[in-house]
């Protein structure tokens, strides 16, 4: 199947629901190999590859490739393939939507723990009225985000709308109004130690791979909580269950784990200290990402530099 001559073909691997975003952006030099099958685009035709968790060893077999666009914010679905093209740009999409949302999800939890409102949610399903006290206000709860990019930076500053303290971590020390900075592997006790509430938003990289382990869950204060929004990858699973179920942490809310999706024997389901959600802090919205899909072809095509070009030595 050829695509139009002198046009770019542009291969999408995206689950159904994309397929009319596929269609409307590129018309027949567009390909989904999840509508299409994969007899009916030629490999050696495709020049740019959308798309968030290809197989491990597929864009091996794009010998025209010239650039990978993400439809994630990470691109960790792309870097741990051992046979990733590394000489390509990878592009990440970055949006202000995704970032709003994934400040959303974890303020809006930040508000569930501080305003106890789980206990508020057992109590009515007992009938029972009981009011409590809270704990302190939240001027006095201390959030700390482990990975002040893009998203962290949004999310510090609806946090703290909600007048919480906000704490960042990141490899390189930020200034952002009333946000502490805290940078580098020297900095991170100290950083744990200011947390109530921890926000992991870092990237999965070979640094970050399982950080979230029983040494940094101890450096944390007692009764901290732990939000995991950044990938399952970054957290030892055990360790957290450990440190849950010794009352070193008060709860944990996670987002991202091992395995996607999460298994139905997963003790986290039924934690009574564990808040389950299926990978939604934050989605990508189709619209938004054919504007950057459009906005990359164009970039390439025109011999333009791209926007948000993954480091591929950082692996972010
Ligand atoms: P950015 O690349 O903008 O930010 C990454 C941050 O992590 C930076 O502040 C960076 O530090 C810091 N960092 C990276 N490596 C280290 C390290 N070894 N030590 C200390 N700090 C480090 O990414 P985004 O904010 O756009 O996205 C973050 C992640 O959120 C994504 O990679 C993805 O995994 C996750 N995500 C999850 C979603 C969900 O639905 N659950 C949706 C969207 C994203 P520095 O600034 O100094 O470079
Ligand atoms: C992302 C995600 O990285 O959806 O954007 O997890």
């Amino acid at each position: 199947m050829a695509g139009q001559e002198g046009k770019p073909n542009v291969l999408f691997l995206l689950p159904p629901g994309w397929d009319a975003l596929s269609k409307a952006l590129f018309g027949h030099q567009a390909f989904n190999s999840f509508l299409h099958g994969k007899d009916h685009y030629a490999p050696q035709q495709i020049d740019y590859f959308v798309g968030f968790r290809p197989p491990h060893g597929f864009l091996k077999s794009l010998p025209r490739l010239k650039a990978i666009f993400s439809l994630g914010a990470g691109v960790d679905g792309f870097l741990r393939d051992p046979e990733f093209p590394r000489h390509l740009p990878v592009v990440r999409f970055v949006d202000e939507t995704l970032q709003r949302e994934m400040a959303q999800y974890v303020t809006m939890h930040a508000l569930i723990i501080h305003r106890q409102q789980r206990a508020f949610d057992a109590a009515q399903r007992e009938s029972t009225w009981k009011q409590r006290m809270l704990a302190r206000p939240s001027r006095d709860v201390r959030i700390g985000i482990l990975g002040m990019g893009d998203i962290g930076a949004v999310t510090a500053e609806r946090l703290l709308m909600f007048d919480f303290q906000v704490f960042g971590w990141s490899r390189s020390r930020k200034t952002v109004p009333d946000v502490t900075s805290f940078a580098g592997a020297e900095e991170l006790p100290q950083f744990l130690a200011s947390c109530d509430i921890m926000v992991c938003m870092l990237p999965l990289t070979p640094e970050t791979e399982n950080i979230l382990d029983a040494k940094l869950f101890a450096g944390l204060p007692q009764g901290a909580w732990v939000m995991n929004v950044g990938r399952g990858g970054h957290c030892k699973e055990d360790d957290l269950l450990a440190a849950l179920n010794s009352d070193h942490l008060g709860g944990a809310v996670l987002d991202v784990f091992q395995t996607e999706p999460l298994p139905a024997d997963s003790p986290f389901w039924k934690h009574p200290k564990v808040t389950v959600t299926p990978h939604i802090a934050g989605i990508t919205d189709p619209r938004n990402a054919s504007a950057f899909v459009v906005d990359c072809v164009t970039r390439a095509q025109s011999g333009a530099p791209f926007k948000n070009v993954v480091d591929l030595t950082r692996g972010y």
